[in-house]
């Protein structure tokens, strides 16, 4: 009996003391894509660290898949303080600065290395940029490398010509028109339903995502482009950060790192676990044959000078630091 009692009467105890002592501040967090996507198991696994670290004292609930606000949407409601924190796809707010979509372009930085030092000689003018709107960043993670998927082989642009293809947001739209195709917007979360009902025929996506949306049930061609690495940043609204008590500020920036660098390394280890999975469940993985490769590589180039124009001075500081850099790997 008394073995039984003891433990209810700490728990009652630590309640009280809690409850006393500080008040608990619970946050929602909105997040776009499904469970299963390997960024959204990183916030998941963000929230559940950040309870445990701060003893209960912060609860973040995770509204993923676009449940409470869709990808477009979350970044308003952060700012307007409708709730505290949330992810969003980076180069969506390209619109807005051209600077968020620098790693959009398609083979300017396509590895995880090179992923890495474009977010080093990127990150502070992207915080800065995101700040100025009272948003925090708190870590900014990356998908798997983009592979492009098809229902027919493919030797060069020409096989593409008048297909539709999904894609995600404005700059992949410009990457579908270079490429011939037409560009047909549809959430990662609604692909195999846009591709059973005749609404694409293509798509760029992680290898993750391919695996995760059953891509073998409605393409058959994987080709392992390695296109880009494009990331999710995780921001919160600084004035709710700013209400926090100092050891639960402490509790967030100490967890946002701790995600920043599981996020990356768990996408990694997907980034080369997805292809396998693909052939596995009966996708070829297609070779690129050298014309489809130069087809591709000129978009890319046009992709850069484009975004080279449009970023301006900034733009060219940003990226002749990341070429020097990538020369000192
Ligand atoms: N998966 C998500 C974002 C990028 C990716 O690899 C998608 O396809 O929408």
């Amino acid at each position: 009996m008394l073995k039984k009692l003891v433990p209810v009467a700490t728990a009652l105890a630590a309640l009280f003391t809690g409850s006393i002592a500080v008040a608990q501040v619970k946050w929602d967090m909105a997040t776009p894509y499904a469970d299963r996507e390997v960024l959204t198991k990183n916030n998941l696994q963000f929230a559940e660290d950040v309870r445990r670290a701060s003893n209960g004292q912060l609860n973040i609930t995770v509204h993923t898949a676009g449940s409470l606000f869709k990808n477009p949407e979350i970044k308003r409601a952060i700012q307007t303080g409708q709730i505290a924190l949330g992810e969003i796809f980076k180069s969506n707010l390209g619109p807005e600065d051209p600077m968020f979509e620098i790693d959009a372009i398609p083979f300017f930085a396509s590895g995880y290395k090179e992923a890495r030092a474009l977010l080093e000689v990127s990150r502070g003018p992207i915080t800065e940029r995101l700040m100025k709107q009272g948003l925090r960043v708190l870590y900014m993670c990356p998908w798997p490398s983009q592979m492009f998927y098809t229902k027919q082989p493919v030797n060069s642009l020409a096989d593409l010509k008048g297909l539709k293809m999904r894609t995600y947001n404005v700059q992949t739209a410009r990457l579908a028109q270079l490429m011939g195709t037409v560009p047909t917007t549809v959430q990662a979360t609604e692909i195999p339903q846009a591709f059973t009902t005749g609404i694409i025929d293509t798509m760029f996506t992680a290898g993750g995502t391919g695996v995760t949306t059953k891509a073998w049930e409605y393409t058959k061609f994987v080709f392992d482009t390695q296109a880009w690495v494009p990331k999710n940043v995780a921001f919160v609204n600084e004035r709710a950060f700013q209400a926090l008590p100092d050891n639960l500020k402490k509790v967030v920036l100490e967890q946002a790192a701790i995600a920043e660098k599981r996020g990356w390394e768990m996408s990694e280890a997907e980034n080369n676990l997805a292809p396998k999975q693909l052939v596995d469940n009966g996708m070829t993985l297609a070779p690129i044959s050298s014309t489809f490769a130069a087809d591709l590589k000129k978009v890319g180039e046009q992709m850069l000078e484009d975004w080279l124009k449009k970023a301006g001075p900034d733009g060219k500081k940003v990226a002749d630091a990341y070429y020097a850099r990538l020369k000192q790997q």
